[in-house]
């Protein structure tokens, strides 16, 4: 049986939210391990974008990492009913809201350098503030909206890492958000969590294929 291709970068929050949607339904792919400053030819010829993920099926080639989810979610929603039917819309615009104005600010924050005329704690500013109107709406349960994992958690928990991976010390002190943090550190915790950090080697054209989850 062939599997699907699944390029993908351990680090990169797409590829994690990717990762974990392959790993809760189950789907058994070859994983690809790239690195973002030496990608392979072969994903390029798949998705000339050159973003990681990238699932490579039979007949079609995925590479927008909601996609994935989607696709995924498609033979096997495991997240159904795990959140309210009025829950659905909140969902989507929360994760509408993390891909652009908080990945925006996160990007503006963490790697600072890279832009010019930026004022890094602005966007700090502007991620917490993001995190304090989510802390309004979270539950006490475990997860985002509940005690059930969700599409939601997949998709901005791994940003919500990566903004508290800029400055671990003050994010934890930070009191406005004391539910998120709690949320994220339960992420953290996770065997899911754990297991899409698998460090698999690096592809090499002609290594063993390597399998997830
Ligand atoms: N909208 C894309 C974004 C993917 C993305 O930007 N991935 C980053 C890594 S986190 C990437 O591959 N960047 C290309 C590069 O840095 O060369 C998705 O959701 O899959």
């Amino acid at each position: 049986m062939e599997y699907p291709i699944l390029y993908s970068f351990i680090r990169c929050p797409y590829a994690m939210r990717a990762r974990m949607a392959l790993k809760l339904t189950n789907t058994k792919c070859e994983i690809r391990e790239v690195r973002l400053n030496n990608k392979p030819k072969q994903m390029i010829d798949k998705s000339p974008k050159g973003t990681v993920p990238v699932l490579v099926l039979q007949k079609e080639v995925i590479d927008e990492s909601n996609d994935i989810i989607e696709w995924a979610l498609s033979s096997n929603n495991i997240f159904d009913g795990n959140i309210d039917h009025d829950q659905i819309d909140l969902t989507n615009n929360l994760i509408e809201l993390f891909d652009s104005k908080f990945k925006y600010n996160l990007d503006r924050y963490k790697y600072a350098t890279r832009y010019e005329n930026i004022n890094k704690d602005k966007h700090k500013k502007e991620c917490l503030e993001i995190l304090i109107n989510l802390e309004n709406l979270i539950s006490n349960e475990g997860w985002i909206l509940g005690s059930k994992i969700n599409k939601l958690d997949i998709s901005i928990l791994p940003f919500i890492r990566q903004f508290r991976i800029a400055d671990i010390e003050w994010f934890d002190k930070q009191n406005k958000i004391k539910g998120i943090q709690k949320i994220l550190f339960n992420f953290l915790d996770s065997n899911l969590f754990k297991e899409v950090m698998y460090k698999y080697d690096v592809w090499e054209e002609n290594a063993e294929p390597q399998f997830f989850p």
